[in-house]
């Protein structure tokens, strides 16, 4: 495969709440800390962030400090449209258009800062854009707006001349009980509709599997159109967003991604979207880091040992259970 380079989402390095204990089992940590913990870890090169609440005016030329004190990048920024009381109903979909041109704003803001750290990727994640009730929000609507939202988006984009792909992340639910465009698919067909080499997807391991994605044939079918600009990883049992490391709940299916990525030539981040509400988020990012190159090495044996041509056969199911049961013995055993 090739090199696996790997950004960290820094909101997973201090006190996470959960809403049964909203004052969470941890610390607090400052962002300057948690930028600083993320860079004494080996093979971490990369940090994912939000605007304003992470990086702002204020803090900018500390954070660049930091970043440069360790040899980090921001690999990806994004316009935090969730967390203030304005977007609970909706943000660039939102049926208000103050709350609209609020979210349109907030999103450019954050291009705007990231031209200044050269950054690459810019998520969009509709986490409110969506219903709880029944028939509670017009879909065609939304759909329409969000595009409307988009297209301006881009609009700064090229006017600015910057280079940072804006990325759409699918979700089916959480925050609210439906999120619109909540798999990959759907994400794909409105890429597709504004059709924009700036635009793309950033797929979440973990959302797509909450979704009851083949993963395989998501990351196929977004390559199909060379529309995959970013990653992020983690792990869940399939029933929440659990955010655990890579490779934790289920390694045969991280093997079975890295696959997808290595026949397609990814060439993207490996991003870290973890959540470790009671444990180190340092162990959090070391396993991560360490089942994704476990993985990686799982597929090169085991193209090594015959797999393209059994994949390309497309008939042979016990003989590449067995090629991958033991390459990932060797490489686990190793
Ligand atoms: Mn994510």
């Amino acid at each position: 495969m090739k090199p696996i380079r790997i950004s960290m989402g820094i909101w997973g390095n201090t006190n996470l709440v959960d809403r049964f204990n909203t004052k969470g089992f941890g610390e607090e940590v400052a962002v300057l800390d948690r930028i600083r913990q993320i860079g004494q870890i080996d093979g971490v090169d990369g940090i994912e962030l939000h605007l304003p609440t992470e990086i702002n005016d204020t803090n900018a030329d500390d954070v660049a400090r930091v970043l440069d004190d360790h040899n980090l990048q921001i690999v990806q920024l994004c316009g935090h449209t969730w967390t203030e009381k304005k977007y609970k109903h909706g943000a660039l979909a939102d049926s208000n258009p103050a709350v609209r041109q609020g979210a349109v704003d907030r999103v450019r803001a954050a291009l705007d800062m990231g031209a200044r750290f050269n950054v690459p990727i810019s998520v969009l994640w509709p986490a409110t854009d969506g219903n709880d009730f029944p028939l509670q929000a017009d879909y065609l609507a939304l759909y329409e707006r969000y595009v409307q939202s988009c297209r301006r988006i881009l609009d700064h984009v090229h006017a600015n001349g910057y280079a940072t792909k804006v990325c759409i992340e699918p979700k089916p639910f959480e925050p609210r009980t439906h999120i619109m465009m909540g798999n990959t698919a759907q994400a794909l067909c409105i890429v597709n509709e504004i059709d924009d080499p700036s635009f793309g997807i950033n797929l979440d391991v973990g959302h797509a599997m909450i979704a009851s994605e083949n993963v395989e044939d998501q990351l196929s079918l977004i390559c199909r159109y060379g529309k995959l600009y970013h990653t992020h990883f983690n792990d869940n049992d399939q029933q929440c967003d659990a955010d655990l490391p890579p490779g934790t709940i289920n390694f045969l299916r991280l093997v079975q991604i890295l696959y997808v990525l290595d026949q397609v030539g990814y060439d993207g981040w490996f991003g870290l979207d973890l959540f470790p509400y009671r444990d180190d988020p340092r162990k959090f990012i070391e396993i991560s880091r360490d089942n994704l190159h476990k993985a990686a090495a799982v597929v090169d044996l085991m193209n090594e040992n015959g797999a393209r041509d059994l994949r390309a056969a497309g008939t042979g199911g016990p003989e590449m259970a067995i090629l991958m049961r033991d390459c990932m013995g060797k490489v686990l055993a190793g």
